[in-house]
Formats: structure tokens, sequence, C-alpha cells
């Protein structure tokens, strides 16, 4: 309550999304886009990263390269895919460049003690920062918001707002640089801001995606962010790299951060830095499917790293991983709808099964999707890890064809019993109407009861806050060899699908 929830993303952000550094000209996405189409891998959104950029100025793009954005776009949505473009805090220093004549002339810029403007070294060579800590400065950021979604770009990724110096690396902003502040933030240095940069720059662009489109939900990522940041945006782990290590990190580190508040979250699937093996692919991305956010990136100038890139097992793989996260996506916007009310995380440590049960403090591999879903992945190359898991029913759970004895890559999964999971079918996007059919996985306990939530709406925009939404709970209850499913309670006005 005193840091605030996530507000509730549009559906498609819960889609599998593939990115790289940088998918680069404008016709390398169509074709990404076009592969994940003719290989029947679902896949909801596609990220553009700094190339498409003119000499790295920020809210421009490369007349070459990217020399129309909107028909890119376009053409993505043609085929049901959404675009993440992305946004670096440093604008060039550069005369004659838009961003940076109007953020120098009203006065945006982070000062030396001096009151010199701070220059340092960026992807476009020296740049300027602009002050978040002024509200005048967010306005202002804000400003150049609606032209940039105006080329028919769905999201926005912002980097760099640790704030991190490119040139040279391993330095940091300097303590003292001075910060104009504004509102209830006061004047002073560097020192005192440093941390919660990231966030004030995560703020600024929320609002100004919120103010340009009234009507669509702001889907925004951050690498850098603060406690309570989880209202502006989503996180991913930042550049890890292709470790075992790494992967068993990433998971750790998302279920912190579901704890830190934050259930939005997810890492660089395969990792960014090195190539992953073939084997180490297929393990990220059988768990990575199911992350809160799930997407595959890796750095510039490495080698393929989408899901067919590894072969045609890992390609199968990677296929059925996807399938599973869109199965369970009625299931997992349930979770999310109830982060945005409660802050209970999506993703959450085993030990939430059983608080009293302190065998299961430490256990780190397997986790909980919700209440009602265990998922025991392989993290480790060698040793298998020992899990340490809830006592109870559990029932091991298939959700599209997968073959466990044959994919040991792909996580089992387990239902607890008394649960009601509501499960989608494989769609392609979420564009797709994923609850034609609904099916109820019913896991009943000894009692032969179960009971489980499902929440559903338009996926987008504003209505729900208007009643446009229905929560439902459903009860199972077994009598001899029948089990009846009904609608012990609901809530919201949306019409009831005739199902
Ligand atoms: O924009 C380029 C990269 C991006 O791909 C990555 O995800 C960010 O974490 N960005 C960092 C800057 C370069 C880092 C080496």
């Amino acid at each position: 309550e005193l840091t605030g929830a996530i507000e509730l993303p549009p559906l498609w952000a819960l889609g599998y999304q593939q990115a790289r550094w940088s998918y680069i000209p404008d016709d390398r996405v169509r074709e990404v886009a076009d592969e994940f189409r003719s290989r029947s891998i679902p896949c909801d959104v596609i990220w553009v990263d700094i190339d498409y950029m003119d000499g790295f100025r920020i809210f421009t793009f490369d007349e070459e390269t990217f020399p129309d954005p909107s028909g890119l776009n376009d053409y993505l949505h043609s085929i049901d895919i959404k675009s993440v473009w992305i946004l670096d805090p440093g604008v060039k220093v550069d005369p004659g460049y838009f961003v940076y004549d109007e953020g120098l002339e009203g006065e945006h810029f982070l000062l030396n003690p001096d009151g010199s403007v701070f220059v340092n070294g960026s992807w476009p060579g020296d740049s300027a920062w602009p002050d978040y800590t002024v509200p005048e400065t967010r306005a202002w950021w804000g400003s150049y918001v609606p032209d940039f979604l105006d080329n028919g770009i769905d999201g926005i990724w912002i980097d760099l707002n640790e704030p991190s110096i490119v040139f040279p690396p391993g330095i940091a902003f300097p303590d003292d640089l001075l910060h104009r502040g504004g509102g209830v933030l006061p004047a002073d240095t560097h020192a005192r801001y440093h941390n919660v940069y990231g966030m004030l720059m995560a703020q600024a662009t929320h609002e100004a995606m919120k103010a340009a489109r009234p009507d669509r939900r702001p889907f925004l990522l951050s690498r850098s962010n603060y406690i309570g940041g989880q209202r502006y945006s989503a996180m991913w782990t930042g550049d890890n790299s292709a470790d075992w290590d790494h992967l068993y990190w990433s998971v750790t580190m998302t279920l912190n951060m579901g704890l830190s508040g934050q259930p939005f979250a997810g890492p660089d699937i395969g990792g960014f830095f090195k190539p992953p093996s073939p084997s180490l692919y297929a393990h990220w991305i059988g768990v990575g499917a199911l992350f809160p956010f799930s997407r595959t990136h890796t750095v510039s100038f490495s080698p393929d790293q989408e899901p067919w890139s590894f072969g045609p097992r890992v390609e199968n793989i990677s296929r059925t991983a996807i399938e599973r996260r869109y199965r369970l996506l009625p299931y997992l916007y349930t979770l999310f709808h109830q982060a945005s009310i409660d802050g209970l995380p999506v993703w959450r440590p085993v030990f939430f099964a059983d608080p009293a049960d302190p065998k299961l403090r430490a256990e780190d591999h397997a986790f909980l999707m919700g209440d009602d879903v265990l998922v025991e992945p392989l993290l480790t190359e060698a040793d298998p890890h020992d899990f340490a898991l809830p006592s109870g029913i559990w029932r091991e759970l298939t959700l599209v064809d997968e073959d466990l004895t044959e994919t040991p890559e792909l996580p089992v999964m387990k239902i607890r019993g008394g649960a009601i999971v509501p499960l989608g079918r494989v769609v392609q996007s979420t564009a797709e109407a994923l609850l034609e059919p609904l099916t109820l996985l019913v896991s009943l306990d000894a009692e032969g009861n179960a009971e489980g939530v499902l929440y559903e709406d338009a996926g987008e925009g504003y209505g729900y806050q208007e009643g446009d939404y229905l929560l439902t709970t459903y009860a199972a209850a077994q009598d001899g060899d029948v089990v009846e499913v009904t609608v012990v309670s609901e809530e919201g006005d949306r019409e009831r699908p005739d199902r």
C-alpha cells in the first residue's frame, strides 16, 4: 500500500516476445515476424533496439535502415504483432538537433557543480542528460512521446537509466552533479537522486504514454527502477550472460523482484552476452516461457537467438514451451489482475504454499505461479537439484502434447489439489480469442472440492475501470462419479460469454 501496485498491463504484453540488439534493417524485423508465423511459434511482440535511430539520436529514425517506421508497424500489426522501441536518456550534444536544442533552451539538463551542462559519453558520443527531478523536464521529455508513438509504436523500452555512462565504461555519474528538483523533490545533488533517476524517467514516459493514448494501457520496460516504480514500468534483469548460473539467477531475481513489489519482471532468455549452447537455450526457454515477462534477447553481432536457431529439436521444445504459456494466459492474466489490486507477486516462492514449513524456505529452483501452479525447472547442467516441495496434493499437469520423458528441458508443472486453473487455447497471438473455448482444469482436494478464479476483460484500455470486466469464482464438487462445476460468485458488468 505504501509503494503502490502495477497497473493492469495490456494483454499483449503478457505474450511471448522476441528481441535482439538489433534487428536491422526494417526488413529483418519483418522477416523475423514472418518466421514466427510460418513456423507457428506464438509471438506477440518484436523489439527494436538502438540501431533504428539516426546516429543514436533519440526520437529520430535512420533514413536508410528504418525509413518508414509506420509502414513497418502497419505490416507487423497486419500479422498481429506489436512492436516495442527503445529510448535512451542521453541526448546527443549536437547543435541543430531538435531535442538537444530544446533541452538546452528549456534548461532541462543535469548540471555540473559550476552550473554548466554535464556531458559524458553515451551511444551517440557526447551526451547531455535530462534532469527528471524537474516536473517541467518530465513534461518536456513526455512532449516527444506522442509523435514517437504515432509511428504505430506499441510499447517503449527505456535503457541506461541507472543512469549509466557508456564511454568510458565503468565510471559512475559524479555525486556532486546538480538536480534542480521541483514539486515534492527538493533541489539537491546526484548523490541524493542517483537511485531514483530510472524511476523518474519511467514515470515521465509512462505518464506521457497515457496522456497520448488515453484509451490504451501503457507498456513500458525499464532497466533501472526503484521501489514504487512498478506503477510505471515492467523490468528486466539487465545484461546477463549465457551461463547456467545466470539461468538459475534469473529465477531467484524474478522471485525477489516479486517480493519487492515488482511482479512484472523477467530475464533475457538465453542470456544477453555470449551465445548459449542449444541445451542451455532449450532449458532457458523451457522455464523462460513461464516468466511474468517473457522475452528472448541477445547482444549485438551475436549469432541468431530465435527459437528456431538451434535446430529442429530445440525449435520444437521452444514451440511447446511457448504454447504452454499461451494456454496458461487466462490464469496468468488473472494473477496480474490480482497483483494490480493487492501487490501479490505473480511468481511466488514455494514457501508461500506453506509458510509454516521451514524446509521450503531455502527452495529457490522450484517456484509457484500464483497459489495453484508449481513449477520444477531444471536450472543446473549437472547434479540435479533436490526440490523441497510443499505437502498436500500436487498433480502433474499437461498443457499441450508435451512429452516430458523426451524433453526434460520442459519443467514439470503441477496443479494444487483444491484448485481450478482457467486455460485458454493455443493461439499465435493474444489478438486471437483465447477463451474460445475456455477450459477449467479441476484438481480436487481430498474432500472432492476445488475452487478457482478467472479475470477477463477487453485486454486493452480502461473499460474495466468502469465495470467492463468479469471476475468469476468457480467451484467444483464431487458427487459419486460426477463432478459439478458452478459459478459461485461473480463481479463486473461484462456480458458473460455463452460457453
Ligand atoms: O541498446 C543496446 C543494449 C540493449 O540491447 C540491452 O538490453 C541493454 O541492457 N543496451 C543495454 C546498451 C548496451 C549495453 C552493452
